[in-house]
């Protein structure tokens, strides 16, 4: 079929942004299928070349190597002089998360070592956005700056590492910007996954600058080591522009590396070195592998996650400590994903916003997205439970086992619709007796080296493979639910300029048209009407993104309006009768090619 070869724009398009070819048929396999093409995509993290690309660096690669290791230098004078430093993590969507993540964790590292904690993060939208799509405040590069500079004050020194998988968003250009500016205080780093040349060069927001200038001017810094880009290369995501997959878990291997090595250098003595990062990065690999061997469980989870979806009923992941919020990520996610309810996936920790310990504190008091604790998973949730609901535990060895028992005594008692990824340790497994408890556990059995024995850095490995099975999991039901056409997840949402960019891509890729004339049907979509007045047509991206954050379906109607040459009332009718997004594309591929047949 036509719309299925590469084609010219779409070999321009960024890495991150490109179609993999490897999940291209993902739509169609069944859970053990979609395991093998998920391993596939993530084995690309850690390939030391693409056969087809092999000029691009690699997470391997001895500059991206020598990169970390010069970031971690940085991270071991921070903590040898913690007064007046700072180290910051940003980002918007899941970079921002991840942020939260790892400086979470490394401070409470500090603070048990009763050493100063010096770690900070900048979510864009604020803490709400932990939990919620906050999709706009990330084209604002102003908001990027000025966040930046009052989190900052006062400080003399700050590591600065903005997150970008796309090396796209202007929230973090901003910083970027604002730090180059600033270099007796900053050392501004890039983290993202596209070479430079690749970086978003659209005009941004009330910005005379875009995020290649920025990132060309980064480059520019790192011959004087005053800034410094990384920016492997991981090949596409298994969900085209999903940069949550594979993006979301590099930026957590890469930082937490870095972090780790800063650490055992300021404190352990150990110098940091090539191969002490070349180390840590094949022990994440070795957690992929780990994961991935349980690949017939983890597809039976997809199932059971799949069927709940489709019977429009819920999952729940119900996870302790860190896995809890590798939990409420992996959920939260699914909104601007796969235009999802908030009440789809959902995610609990134990003990609520206390275990979160994020900046803004408790903010159960914002609606029901941000009611997280196990004990409101009893109050609000338990008491409706039906067997179509999928109930997930996330728990280790090293948790409160009786607590686990508990609480899934409890869920026993509404359905038994009860499973669990339980993290096991060679010498010492989760019991029998927690274990009958669900109907099926995935278990996974670590050997750490004697290196490891660091509950740090197990802890780390955890969540690195929860992580994986969620996006496994989460990937897999929606697919199943039929919200995705071949590896496109046409039905997103149109919420800022890179989404707004990626529809008219998609647009292009599924129906050979100009761009112009692709932009012109998500316009008539997202303005409702088959006339465009000049204030339409004229109106910044911005506007249209405002204005397509309040209306549904507005990429599929586009496609239908394109393919089929209808109304927009044709074409809403057309995906009315069709309410699975697969089935109604599917169906309107076969009638126009069959009217161009008949033609
Ligand atoms: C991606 C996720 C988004 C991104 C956000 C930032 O799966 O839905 O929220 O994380 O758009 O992207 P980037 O490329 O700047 O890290």
């Amino acid at each position: 079929m036509d719309h299925m070869k590469q084609s010219c724009y779409e070999l321009s398009l960024p890495v991150t942004e490109k179609c993999n070819p490897i999940s291209r048929d993902i739509d169609r396999a069944n859970g053990k299928q979609m395991v093998q093409i998920l391993r596939r995509c993530d084995a690309e993290i850690f390939e030391k070349k693409i056969n087809h690309d092999p000029f691009h660096q690699r997470l391997y690669s001895s500059p991206v190597i020598q990169t970390m290791v010069d970031v971690a230098k940085r991270v071991e004078m921070m903590l040898r002089d913690p007064e007046e430093s700072l180290i910051l993590l940003s980002g918007c969507g899941t970079s921002g998360r991840i942020a939260f993540l790892l400086v979470t964790s490394f401070n409470e590292m500090l603070n048990a070592q009763k050493q100063k904690q010096i770690c900070s993060y900048i979510i864009a939208g604020g803490d709400r956005a932990l939990l919620t799509s906050q999709e706009a405040p990330e084209d604002d590069p102003v908001l990027g700056a000025c966040t930046l500079d009052k989190v900052c004050a006062g400080k003399k020194r700050v590591l600065f590492i903005g997150i970008s998988c796309g090396m796209s968003a202007p929230f973090v250009a901003g910083q970027l910007d604002f730090c180059l500016k600033h270099l007796d205080v900053f050392t501004p780093v890039l983290l993202g996954f596209n070479p430079v040349h690749m970086a978003r060069s659209e005009p941004m927001q009330d910005c005379s600058f875009h995020f290649k200038d920025v990132a060309e001017r980064m480059t520019a810094e790192q011959r004087h080591k005053k800034a410094f880009v990384l920016n492997p290369v991981l090949g596409a995501e298994a969900i085209s522009g999903s940069s949550r997959m594979k993006g979301g878990s590099a930026t957590k291997i890469i930082l937490e590396t870095i972090l780790l090595a800063g650490h055992e250098a300021a404190f352990r003595g150990k110098i940091t070195t090539p191969e002490y990062i070349s180390a840590r990065i094949a022990a994440s690999e070795m957690v992929y592998e780990t994961t991935y061997s349980n690949s017939d469980e983890l597809a039976a989870l997809i199932h059971k996650a799949g069927e709940s979806l489709q019977k429009k009923a819920h999952v729940y992941y119900i996870g302790w400590q860190t896995l809890g919020i590798i939990g409420l990520t992996d959920a939260s996610e699914c909104i601007p994903t796969y235009g999802a309810d908030f009440d789809d996936i959902r995610g609990f920790i134990n003990n609520g916003f206390s275990k979160m310990k994020n900046k803004e504190g408790d903010l159960s008091s914002l609606g029901p997205e941000f009611v997280i604790g196990h004990k409101d998973f009893v109050d609000t949730i338990l008491p409706s439970l039906s067997q179509n609901d999928m109930v997930l535990f996330l728990f280790t060895v090293n948790d409160d086992l009786h607590e686990v028992t508990s609480l899934a005594d409890q869920v026993r008692r509404r359905t038994s619709n009860l499973h669990a990824i339980a993290h096991d340790l060679e010498k010492f497994s989760v019991p029998e007796r927690v274990c009958i408890m669900f109907e099926t556990v995935l278990h996974i059995t670590w050997s750490f080296s004697s290196e490891d024995v660091n509950s740090f850095v197990m802890r780390q490995h955890w969540e690195l493979s929860t992580k994986w099975c969620l996006n496994a999991i989460s990937t897999g039901a929606h697919v199943l639910k039929g919200k995705v056409y071949m590896n496109y997840m046409i039905d997103l949402r149109v919420t800022n300029s890179k989404l707004y960019r990626r529809a008219i891509n998609i647009l292009q890729q599924f129906t050979g048209c100009s761009e112009s004339e692709c932009e012109r049907a998500l316009l008539r979509a997202i303005y409702s009407t088959d006339d465009l007045s000049e204030d339409m047509t004229s109106a910044d991206v911005w506007k249209h993104t405002d204005t397509a954050n309040r209306q549904d379906r507005v990429v599929p109607t586009a496609l239908v309006m394109i393919r089929c040459g209808c109304t927009l009332a044709e074409a809403r009718h057309h995906l009315d009768c069709h309410p699975v997004i697969r089935d109604a594309v599917s169906a309107c591929f076969n009638s126009s090619e069959n009217k161009s047949t008949v033609d």
